[in-house]
């Protein structure tokens, strides 16, 4: 692993001692984890506990004709017995999905995708219930199912939302951005316009712990404690709210540790309703935890677009203009999690890096009769789409220009002065030098001397390809007047208080799913108060103990979140110098700040530290008025903008002429996060990220039979890298801080996910090219690849 320090700490300065960007600070949550002492969903287990298992459909589409449950209620061990009548009797059958559909918990009328929820047993055990799921009697009456968007809106389609009044096709949404006919023209004037269809399959973020829950109904004082996998307590507590009808502060939900999530615990998926209303009835806790299987059938799946690509240039490589229209498969519940104004995410930022005079995107979506769910998997709201389409787009515009792609890139970025950059589709960037980082890329990938590498076992018949692919994100949603989920604006609230021996507690209102928040979050307060790291507590992931807020997803935590914290210990910092000043019997605006310590202005050595003063705040001396005795202070972060990180990704593969198989040879991977907080978790977040785009790239698919049969359904189908598959990581970094956030930091946790399948397509497409190939789909598993190889399947660009 090589990692390029573009500034190299000076100790003399005492670089490495500062709280931020220059320690490799150790993560404080990993001695339980690395020990097996974390403590997650699974692992609670209350007093008479009991366990749920669900019964779910075995086919993609069908009416249901009848459900006996006399059987399974008759075994000795079964308690309970759960069926859409019964929840229709509670008005809990359908519940409100993130995107204002509706969403059955429990089918009453249709089955509308393979693994859908048809009853809940709770039983003693988790094996009762699972064995009683064998003694229900179903009778379905099969429907025609309906798998291929592409056909979702042909007028003999089977209509999947017939519960939704009025309805008689499959077509959820139209969206756009950008103006169409400003984009038409500069098309009509382009010199090559090039076009090429750009799917990016379904695909499933697999998170290491399944989802699950433990609900604890208190019918004595109708307290309902929901220890659940959730990424967004809060959003689901107020949700939960005012679904079930239980008063928002009867309910308490926990997310203890969370074994990964990636964009699959956003949703509020059936079985927590399911286990809620178990322990509603029979008045004992009841626990469900999904398989490996029904969380790859029945939860959030991701991707699913299948985009139609058009880009615009002049001759000599001046890009003009981007046109995409998008066919959208939401399966058969729109419930992708976005902010509402945006139906497609964050997908029009399609324009990618670089500096255009028009852009348009026409998204469609449809149902079909697959899982619903959508947007998941380390996306930052369909950017990943976006960015693919666009790298994609680009280098086949390379191609046919016959123009080297990295040259193509370096021609057309965004230039550092033209920040703040508002593009074509709405947004506005907020800071960045591509130039910078593209060639810092470059220069660890050697790249002139890969090139020419290249040519050399081109001609010894070798299938070796180098792929570009530079990304911006737009991540960490607010403000709150534009983002929302379901109407609750997308800020975050932070509560600090420094106790009386100096020590702090920071409490805060997103989740950390493995993303170390322990520790950054505790970085933050103590560059801002000069209080160790290690004295400083994260809670977070209680909804009874930390301020309301959106939550993680979209890599918003540390934009939002991460702004909130540097926002409250700031506030305690002004705070603190009212009460040192009363210590000090001085004016406050005769002291001043340093790491740690108020002083006196031109009397350093009269100061006092921060433990002296919250000490001092608790002790007996007289407060100014209007400061009360304690070191705390509460806020809520709404921030001014998204943060736009970017980063420059060069792939090297060799493909084997005999078999299909790619190998990617190396991996060179520079972002730009905007002011780093732990270098070492940043690492840690794009190690990942990259592991999951070559899981993308060459084997992971969520694919379904025309009979609607889910053929991803287990690891044996759905396949994920393991360390055979992936190289040694080469990272670098660049260092451009985002102007509007408090600290300068921008996110980080999905960038790698986002930025690597384009750099490894494009890899695998430039060292098939010989073979006059200009486009694969993923994942490029060795018998696609071989397939392109026989000239199947590759139209010419
Ligand atoms: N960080 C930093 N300096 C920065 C930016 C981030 O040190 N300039 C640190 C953060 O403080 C945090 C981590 O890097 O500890 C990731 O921060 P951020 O980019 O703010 O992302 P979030 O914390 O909001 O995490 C969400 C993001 C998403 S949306 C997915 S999906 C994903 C990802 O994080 N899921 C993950 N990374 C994951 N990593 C793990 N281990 N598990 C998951 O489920
Ligand atoms: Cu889209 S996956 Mo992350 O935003 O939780």
């Amino acid at each position: 692993m090589t990692i390029v320090e573009e500034h190299t700490p000076n100790p003399a300065a005492g670089d490495e001692h500062r709280p931020i960007g220059y320690g490799r600070l150790q993560r404080k949550e990993d001695p339980r984890f690395v020990r097996g002492k974390g403590h997650y969903v699974d692992d609670i287990v209350l007093p008479g506990m009991l366990h749920g298992a669900i019964l779910r459909a075995p086919v993609a589409h069908a009416r249901l004709v009848s459900i006996d449950t006399t059987q399974a209620l008759a075994n000795p061990k079964v308690v309970a017995v759960i069926t859409g009548k019964d929840l229709e009797g509670l008005g809990l059958a359908w519940a409100p999905t993130l995107s204002y559909d509706v969403q059955a918990v429990l089918v009453t009328d249709k089955v509308r995708f393979q693994g859908q929820e048809v009853a809940f047993v709770v039983a003693e055990d988790r094996y009762a219930a699972r064995d009683a799921l064998e003694l229900i009697d179903v009778e379905y009456e099969v429907l025609p199912p309906l798998v291929d968007a592409r056909k979702a809106l042909d007028p003999d389609a089977p209509v999947i939302r017939d519960d939704l009044e009025g309805r008689t096709d499959n077509h959820i949404f139209d969206w756009e951005a950008g103006d169409a006919a400003e984009t038409d023209a500069v098309f009509a004037s382009a010199d090559v316009v090039v076009s090429q269809e750009v799917v990016y399959p379904r695909v499933h973020p697999a998170p290491m712990e399944t989802c699950g829950a433990v609900a604890d109904f208190d019918p004595i004082d109708g307290k309902l404690t929901l220890y659940e996998t959730s990424q967004a307590p809060h959003a689901h507590r107020t949700i939960f709210a005012m679904v079930a009808g239980i008063p928002e502060q009867k309910i308490r939900i926990v997310s203890p540790d969370i074994g990964g999530g990636f964009g699959n615990k956003v949703g509020i998926y059936p079985g927590y309703i399911l286990a809620t209303v178990g322990s509603i009835v029979t008045g004992r806790p009841v626990k469900w935890m999904e398989d490996r299987s029904e969380n790859l059938m029945s939860t959030s799946f991701a991707r699913d677009y299948i985009m139609q690509g058009e880009i615009a240039a002049t001759k000599d490589g001046k890009i003009l203009g981007l046109r995409t229209n998008v066919l959208a498969d939401h399966g058969a519940f729109n419930a992708t999690a976005q902010p509402t104004k945006y139906p497609a995410g964050f997908f029009h930022i399609f324009t990618g890096s670089y500096d255009l005079q028009a852009a348009y995107c026409k998204v469609t979506g449809v149902y079909t009769n697959k899982a619903p769910g959508g947007v998941a998997y380390a996306c930052s709201f369909r950017v990943t789409e976006a960015v693919y389409l666009v790298e994609r787009m680009v280098d086949a515009l390379a191609r046919r220009l016959d123009m080297d792609p990295a040259e193509l890139r370096l021609k057309n970025f965004i230039r550092p002065e033209q920040f703040p950059y508002p593009n074509k589709t709405g947004w506005e960037y907020d800071s960045g030098d591509y130039e910078k980082t593209m060639r810092l890329s470059m220069e660890i990938a050697g790249y002139d001397e890969l090139r020419r590498e290249q040519e050399e076992r081109r001609a010894r018949g070798e299938l070796m390809g180098i792929g570009i692919s530079f990304f911006t994100e737009t991540v960490g949603a607010g403000p709150r007047k534009h983002m929302d989920i379901l109407g609750l604006g997308m800020a975050d609230g932070a509560e600090l208080r420094v106790h009386p021996t100096g020590k702090a507690v920071v409490r805060i209102s997103v989740q950390s799913q493995g993303q170390g928040h322990e520790t950054t979050f505790a970085q933050i307060v103590s560059e801002e108060l000069g209080i160790p790291p290690e004295d400083i507590q994260v809670v977070h992931g209680d909804t009874d103990q930390t301020p309301f807020g959106l939550g993680t997803y979209g890599s918003r935590s540390t934009p939002v979140s991460g702004g909130a914290v540097a926002l409250v210990a700031r506030k305690v910092r002004e705070k603190a110098k009212f009460i040192a000043a009363a210590m000090l019997e001085t004016r406050p605006e005769d002291l001043e700040w340093e790491k740690g310590r108020w002083f006196v202005k031109g009397d350093p050595s009269v100061g006092k530290t921060m433990a002296e003063i919250a000490l001092g705040a608790v002790g007996t001396i007289e407060l100014p008025e209007g400061i009360d005795g304690n070191l705390d202070a509460e806020v809520t972060y709404d921030p001014p903008n998204l943060t736009f990180p970017y980063g420059a990704y060069i792939c090297v593969v060799d493909v084997d002429p005999g078999t299909g198989v790619v190998k990617v040879r190396r991996f060179i991977a520079v972002d730009d996060c905007g002011t780093r907080i732990n270098p070492m978790i940043i690492e840690g977040q794009v190690h990942g990220g990259l592991t999951d785009g070559v899981g993308m790239a060459l084997m992971e698919i969520i694919e379904f039979d025309e009979d609607g049969n889910n053929l991803g359904g287990s690891f044996m189908d759905y396949l994920i890298p393991t360390a055979m598959e992936v190289p040694n990581w080469e990272t670098g970094y660049t260092v451009t801080p985002s102007p509007h956030h408090p600290i300068g930091a921008k996110g980080i946790g999905e960038s790698a996910t986002v930025g690597s399948p384009p750099a490894i397509v494009n890899a695998i497409i430039d060292a098939l090219s010989p073979l006059g190939v200009t486009t694969i789909d993923m994942p490029c598993t060795p018998a696609r690849v071989w397939e392109a190889m026989q000239g199947r399947a590759t139209p010419p660009v």
